[in-house]
């Protein structure tokens, strides 16, 4: 099995945080897309969209998205549970993992695709050129993150983690939304105070360095 990583982009660095809080080492090839490692043809055949992370199995089969992924692993190694432990805990973790993923990953993604110099001409992960940077969607990327910074502050207040009483997946994908849109320059509200408890306590866990 290998991971097809690259230590700056937020997607893997989902994957590694979910790996590091189960205990769980996976061998690493890097695949630097900032030099457009992902257009290369042999990394085509191991993801036609062109996208990272990547699981790569024994028998050659290939898990080409970060949840697919971190459900692969969550089979294999169940404890600790970061996808919940019976039915009610999977499916609550679950409206939350996708509304963060939604609301925060993709608001993250609009805002800094669309700001970055080095996104330019490909606002669409995986697209070699061809999506050129739209400047209003940098202006409602800042808005979106604004409503998930409002949305999680509410949940957050009666939370500990953003499922619940138990920290999962839903704060790895939330979290990692976060560090994305620093990319854009922005970061938690001041107002939002159950939002920066939050991630100030999720900061402090040994798996955020990986
Ligand atoms: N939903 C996918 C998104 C993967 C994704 O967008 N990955 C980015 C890195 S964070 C990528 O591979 N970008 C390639 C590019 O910029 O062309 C997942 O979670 O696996």
């Amino acid at each position: 099995m290998k991971l097809y990583d690259f230590e700056l982009a937020p997607n893997p660095r989902r994957v590694r945080i979910f790996l590091a809080e189960k205990g769980v080492t996976i061998p690493t090839v890097e695949v630097n897309t900032r030099e457009r490692a992902q257009f290369s043809p042999e990394f085509g055949k191991i993801n036609p969209f062109r996208t990272i992370p990547v699981l790569e199995l024994d028998d050659g089969t290939c898990i080409g998205d970060s949840v697919a992924i971190c459900r692969y692993i969550e089979v294999l190694h169940p404890e600790p549970p970061l996808m919940g432990r019976d039915a009610e805990a999977q499916a609550v973790i679950e409206m939350w993992e996708r509304r963060a993923e939604l609301e925060g990953m993709n608001a993250a993604g609009e805002l800094v695709r669309n700001f970055a110099p080095m996104f330019e001409d490909r606002a669409i992960a995986g697209v070699p050129s061809g999506f050129p940077q739209i400047p209003a969607l940098v202006e409602r990327g800042k808005k979106r993150m604004a409503r998930f910074f409002e949305m999680w502050d509410q949940q957050l207040a009666d939370n500990a983690f953003v499922a619940g009483p138990v920290f999962s997946i839903a704060d790895i994908t939330a979290f990692i939304a976060v560090e994305f849109a620093k990319r854009a320059e922005i970061t938690i509200p001041d107002h939002c105070k159950h939002f920066a408890r939050w991630y100030e306590s999720i900061s402090q866990r040994p798996s955020a360095k990986a």
